[in-house]
């Protein structure tokens, strides 16, 4: 009676864990923006800062435990359900940063835009659990060009 409540609740959290991908995350694991928060004004190009704690950055194709590289997503809608099993698209919205980058000088148009940091294994999928940072809104100023300011 007890191993069969056992065996069933083994069952339940793998189901209830299976709607992302494969490669394990640490409990403590965390991404986040170092140099920005939600509501910040920024220039283009800004420099983006990924801060990661709780594991390690490893370049993609690399799989080594507790490892993962940065993906920025502008723009984009966030990852969930079945996009958390697959690769990240690689796109405008979807930026990879596979040879270990912990930084990034980004062009944005002015007006806002949505910021997200994703981490994904070394085959471009999100960890079990996903480490995501919070996705935060910037206002990029307009600029003239010139050198006035
Ligand atoms: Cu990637």
């Amino acid at each position: 009676m007890r191993r069969l409540s056992l065996t069933t609740a083994l069952l339940l959290s793998t189901v209830t864990f299976a709607m992302a991908g494969e490669t394990p995350a640490p409990d403590n694991a965390k991404a986040y923006f170092i140099n920005l928060k939600d509501g910040d004004t920024v220039t283009s190009p800004v420099l983006i800062r990924f801060g990661l704690s709780g594991m390690g950055v490893a370049p993609s194709g690399t799989e080594a435990p507790n490892t993962g590289h940065h993906h920025l997503l502008i723009d984009a809608p966030a990852l969930e359900g079945d996009a958390l099993n697959e690769a990240i698209p690689v796109d405008a919205e979807h930026v990879h940063f596979g040879k270990g980058q912990t930084e990034a000088s980004v062009n944005l148009t002015p007006g806002k835009h949505t910021l997200q940091l994703v981490l994904g294994d070394w085959s471009h999928i999100p960890h079990n659990k996903p480490v995501m940072s919070e996705r935060i809104t910037v206002n990029v100023q307009a600029t003239t060009g010139s050198a006035k300011q």
